[in-house]
């Protein structure tokens, strides 16, 4: 803990978070992928949007943005857009990215924006107390759905694959190492990279399903995480209900920012407005 409080801002805590919860977990492990990779906390934004895993921007001491629900993506993409040599880096929950901000999330994916999403998958809507979301899986419960979810979820690793992302990572906060070297990829990666991180949520999740304590949940984890390695020597009967985690995509893609700064190139105009060879026939009169 010692070694991360420099990008912390200690005078926010105690932090809101229930015992057992997972997002301390998930903020530790990108706290030492960004201290692996001696990212400079002047030069990273981190955003996040509304729920409890986005509360820990309020945490952490870097140029920081809370935001609405579901538009943490938006308001990154802005930034990205502004300012490209800046790191940008989304906090953000299941509910928030892939409910309210689904759109957002496809089309960030699909244009290959140089964003790290770091997405507290913990299968609810914690902060409005177990509302379930498109990430919650069939069956469980919530309090929109007492007698168990019939909607199918997302995969939503696969969702940002085949969306355009050109990196995809997945771990649990039992296999917090790994979320570790997943993020540092992420960040890494010259385009949109997604890593989902599996987290707990007792309170609002786990009593509901049969799991009474952010311990029991942790060990659920363990016992039902397959290594990508592993899992492709798997049939589909093997797999089902197991969470597949490891580097499941990586991709070389052009990155958005990059064909923006070409197109202002091809044009003839700089940003700020000034021309500078405009492209024959975008003279008037
Ligand atoms: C426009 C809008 N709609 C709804 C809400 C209420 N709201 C706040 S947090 C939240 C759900 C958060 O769930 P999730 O993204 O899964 O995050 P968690 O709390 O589980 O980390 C909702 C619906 C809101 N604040 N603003
Ligand atoms: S409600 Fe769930 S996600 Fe929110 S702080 Fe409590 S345990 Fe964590």
């Amino acid at each position: 803990m010692r070694e991360l409080e420099r990008y912390l801002r200690i005078e926010k805590f105690p932090h809101i978070w229930c015992p057992g919860c997972g997002n301390g977990i998930v903020l530790g492990s990108m706290l030492r992928a960004v201290k692996r990779l001696d990212l400079d906390q002047d030069q990273t934004v981190i955003v996040g949007g509304i729920g409890c895993s986005s509360r820990a921007v309020g945490y952490l001491d870097f140029n920081t943005l809370h935001t609405t629900h579901g538009r943490a993506i938006a308001f990154a993409t802005g930034i990205k857009m502004a300012r490209p040599d800046l790191k940008v880096i989304v906090i953000t929950g299941d509910g928030d990215a892939t409910a309210i901000g689904g759109n957002h999330f496809i089309h960030a994916a699909r244009r290959n924006i140089d964003i790290t999403l770091l997405l507290f998958n913990n299968s609810i809507y914690g902060m409005t107390g177990g509302q379930y979301s498109p990430l919650t899986p069939v069956n469980k419960k919530a309090t929109t759905a007492p007698y168990g979810v019939i909607e199918p979820s997302f995969d939503i690793a696969e969702l940002a694959r085949v969306a355009g992302a050109s990196y995809v990572g997945r771990s649990t906060t039992y296999h917090s190492s790994l979320l570790t070297g997943l993020i540092m990829e992420g960040i890494e990666n010259k385009g949109f990279s997604l890593v989902e991180a599996v987290t707990a949520c007792p309170t609002a999740y786990g009593r509901r399903n049969s799991m009474k304590d952010g311990l029991e949940m942790l060990l659920w984890q363990k016992e039902n995480a397959v290594q990508i390695q592993q899992a492709k020597k798997m049939n589909p009967e093997e797999l089902a209900g197991k969470i597949i985690i490891g580097r499941l995509h990586s991709q070389a893609a052009p990155e958005y920012t990059d064909m923006y700064e070409q197109l202002i190139n091809r044009s003839g105009f700089q940003t700020g407005g000034t021309m500078v060879t405009p492209l024959k026939g975008t003279q008037r009169g």
